[in-house]
């Protein structure tokens, strides 16, 4: 039998293969959900919408499916908690990690970058973490050797060890940064040191994947902390298109370290790189709500609706684009 890149078998491959473009289903129809609240200023409305079309339409895929990073915990909400069992019941056991509505702040006022994001994995592939916890991240291009970088040096050795390894000057080296009162200290690090810093407001799923597509987005690092559930949805993205992440948990309080210890995190401190976060067979789906740098948002047409979604898969390290139109 021929193994895969990630270890698994042909079988198990295949199936997979089949849920590409499922998945792309699920994440349009969430998006053309949450798109109807666009400019709205009502981010409850925008999410509840994208958390229902997302439920719904999972539901209806081929798989015996677990959601391990969902919107919440049982008993807390409807749809798409921790443990929720989803799919037909039928078919490959998978993990997912849904953030139906990435950067509802963004739609809700109708600014670049919301999407909707979920990914998939093998059972046990996916890092299992509470919606409500933060996690320091570093991110840079698969090009770079492995320490190059490293999330408990400083920002500056990391920027000036980043841009010696570019063979650039360091004011050639862009971060992306969430913009973050908490943040404060490491963007005037950063500034001192010279580098430019793209700030964003909200979405670092995206932005960690602009880190790691330096020719397309002219960013070369991602810092900071986020979300995160958001940070295990991007190394499922960096498993399929490359890049270097590592991530730290913030276990702050003795109720998240309890939390964490129950979800199977076992050492608070522990780093963990792009495999740990995401393991196995991996697939990766997002559409655009708002038009964004990584996709087009949705298109409101007289006759029909246009959705665009990236879909990709570790394994095959495919990466594709699809462009749709849904008949009004
Ligand atoms: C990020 C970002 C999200 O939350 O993870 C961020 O990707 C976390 O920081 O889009 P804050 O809690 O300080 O916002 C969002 O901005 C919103 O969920």
């Amino acid at each position: 039998m021929r193994l895969s890149k990630a270890g698994s078998g042909r079988d198990a491959a295949n199936l997979h293969r089949t849920l590409t473009l499922e998945l792309v289903r699920v994440t349009e129809r969430a998006a053309i959900a949450a798109a109807e609240w666009r400019g709205k200023g009502d981010e409850k409305s925008a999410d509840d919408a994208a958390v229902q079309a997302m439920q719904a339409e999972l539901m209806r895929v081929q798989i015996d499916g677990r959601i391990v990073i969902g919107e919440g915990e049982a008993g807390e909400i409807d749809h798409l908690y921790i443990g929720e069992a989803v799919g037909s019941g039928e078919g490959p056991q998978v993990d997912i990690a849904v953030d139906p509505l990435e950067g509802v702040t963004l739609c809700a006022k109708n600014q670049p970058d919301s999407i909707v994001v979920l990914a998939m994995a093998e059972r046990g592939g996916l890092l299992n973490v509470a919606r409500d916890v933060y996690m320091h991240k570093i991110a840079i291009g698969a090009e770079y050797a492995r320490d190059v970088v490293h999330i408990d040096q400083t920002a500056t050795d990391n920027v000036k060890s980043l841009a010696a390894a570019k063979g650039v000057p360091l004011r050639e080296i862009t971060a992306i940064v969430l913009d973050r009162p908490r943040h404060a200290a490491l963007i005037e690090e950063l500034r001192i040191s010279g580098v430019a810093v793209k700030l964003i407001s909200d979405g670092d799923v995206a932005g960690v994947i602009h880190a790691a597509n330096t020719d397309d987005t002219g960013i070369d690092i991602y810092l900071g902390s986020g979300g995160a559930p958001e940070g295990v949805l991007a190394a499922a993205a960096l498993r399929c298109v490359g890049g270097q992440m590592q991530g730290k948990l913030i276990l702050d309080t003795q109720e998240k370290r309890e939390r964490a210890y129950r979800m199977g995190i076992t050492d608070a401190g522990r780093i963990y790189d792009v495999a740990d976060l995401a393991s196995g067979d991996v697939l990766f789906a997002a559409t655009g709500v708002t038009d964004g740098t990584l996709l087009d948002g949705i298109r409101l047409r007289r006759q029909s609706v246009e959705t665009s979604t990236i879909v990709m898969r570790s394994w095959s390290q495919t990466v594709r684009w699809i462009k749709a139109l849904h008949a009004r």
